[in-house]
């Protein structure tokens, strides 16, 4: 009996059948953020990473060109297993020739490259308008800015990225999924909380007034608690984003780093299923505060991939991961996030939900609380390296001999 064998015995003892979990994670698209391979520098500007994020730690090999970048991430997804989509933000446009255009008239063209690179590996791809790190965030405010020049700066710069989330829908043959974050706030208690709400609410109804094909494209708005440097009041909060997010028909999106220390966003999932047709997650781990760590299979995790899996929303949730960390091996960090996301929705798929769901609707807490400990120890990982064996990526550490390589041969020479 080999060690798969076992585990997928084991798991039929509560009627789970392993061959089936692993056949429907092989499809679900996880969403992998392009800005984990360069500190989320972007190729459109020198300006410092600014919007209260901020990337720590200095390791070396860092990507600095879209070759570079474009190289490390077919390092990276050839060692994760599963569907992956590329997130790309606004600010990896790729000027060639010596041209270049602000962010306000950013075009299609302008992503041409990544859209074959997409093509050429059939991918979909994924969106953000970058709202940071640009000249023109005025005293850190974009399209909440009480100066009219600036809030139209950026609303054309909202609308110039609908347009090309339509263009990489129409050019991959996958829906895009275009995440509007803006890290509008003030350090300072404000004087006035409802003008900026306003002006950023106005601001939306601008740019989503041009037409864009809905089927195709899914506009998500992410809110936010605080940032850095922004830490009595953000424009985007989640009450606001919600409830725009409501009344514009568009998605919500919840960044797990995003809300007060004991909130959790795995106990938010159910409520948002319940009047959103479709709901966005971006996966991360904060540390203290919203750190953006490397995602690990911590509690919250698999508890976030446990609603989407029991609650039957494998194809109502837009899974994208979102951390940057400058402090170990980029390309290391890409992989342990993404792997532990494909972990973490596949021990939610070996759950017997029904049976957990049958002692909390008979108040039989011990047998509930007993039997979701029990299945802790399970053989899970057994399952998890036949998974990476079928879908062709690599079995439990192989993957790391790999990226010692790739820091030797490439990333060090840089
Ligand atoms: C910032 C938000 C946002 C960014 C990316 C780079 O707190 O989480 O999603 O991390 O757009
Ligand atoms: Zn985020």
């Amino acid at each position: 009996m080999t060690n798969y064998e076992y585990a997928k015995a084991k798991y039929a003892e509560l009627g789970i059948n392993t061959d089936l979990a692993m056949d429907i994670l092989k499809d679900v698209p996880v969403s992998i953020h392009c800005w984990q391979g360069d500190d989320v520098s972007g190729f459109d500007s020198k300006e410092a990473l600014s919007g209260g994020i901020q990337t720590t730690g200095n390791y070396p090999g860092k990507a600095t060109t879209p070759d570079e970048l474009m190289a490390d991430i077919d390092k990276a997804f050839s060692l994760i297993p599963g569907k992956k989509k590329l997130n790309l933000h606004a600010s990896y446009a790729i000027f060639e020739g010596g041209e270049y255009a602000n962010r306000d008239a950013l075009l299609p063209k302008h992503f041409a490259k990544w859209v074959k690179f997409a093509k050429e590996r059939g991918m979909g791809i994924d969106f953000n308008p970058t709202f940071f790190a640009h000249p023109n965030v005025k005293d850190n405010l974009t399209l909440s800015s009480p100066d009219e020049a600036t809030r139209k700066f950026w609303v054309e710069h909202g609308k110039a990225c609908l347009k090309i989330a339509e263009y990489f829908a129409n050019e991959t043959g996958e829906p895009c999924v275009i995440n509007y974050w803006i890290p509008d706030g003030y350090k300072e208690i404000p004087a006035d909380r409802l003008g900026p709400r306003a002006r950023f609410k106005k601001s939306l109804d601008e740019i989503l007034s041009i037409p864009y094909d809905k089927s195709k494209v899914y506009v998500t708005l992410e809110s936010k608690v605080f940032g850095i440097g922004l830490e009595s009041y953000t424009v985007g909060s989640a009450e606001f984003c919600l409830s725009y997010s409501t009344k514009a028909g568009i998605t919500p999106l919840m960044d797990n780093g995003h809300y007060h220390p004991t909130e959790v966003v795995s106990d938010k999932i159910s409520s948002l299923l319940l009047f959103n047709e479709k709901i966005a997650l971006h996966v991360t781990r904060s540390v203290r505060w919203d750190s953006d760590h490397v995602v690990i299979l911590d509690d919250e995790t698999r508890e976030i991939a446990k609603e989407i899996v029991r609650n039957d929303a494998l194809n109502r949730v837009f899974i994208a991961l979102d951390y940057f960390d400058a402090s170990v091996n980029r390309i290391a960090a890409w992989v342990v996030g993404a792997r532990n996301m494909q972990k973490a929705l596949l021990s939610a798929l070996l759950l017997p939900s029904e049976q957990l769901r049958g002692y909390q609707d008979d108040a039989n807490y011990t047998k509930m609380l007993a039997l979701s400990e029990e299945l802790k120890t399970f053989p899970f990982g057994e399952v998890f390296d036949e998974y990476c064996k079928r879908v062709g990526a690599p079995v439990g550490m192989s993957w790391i001999d790999e990226v010692d390589e790739y820091e030797r041969e490439v990333l060090s020479k840089r």
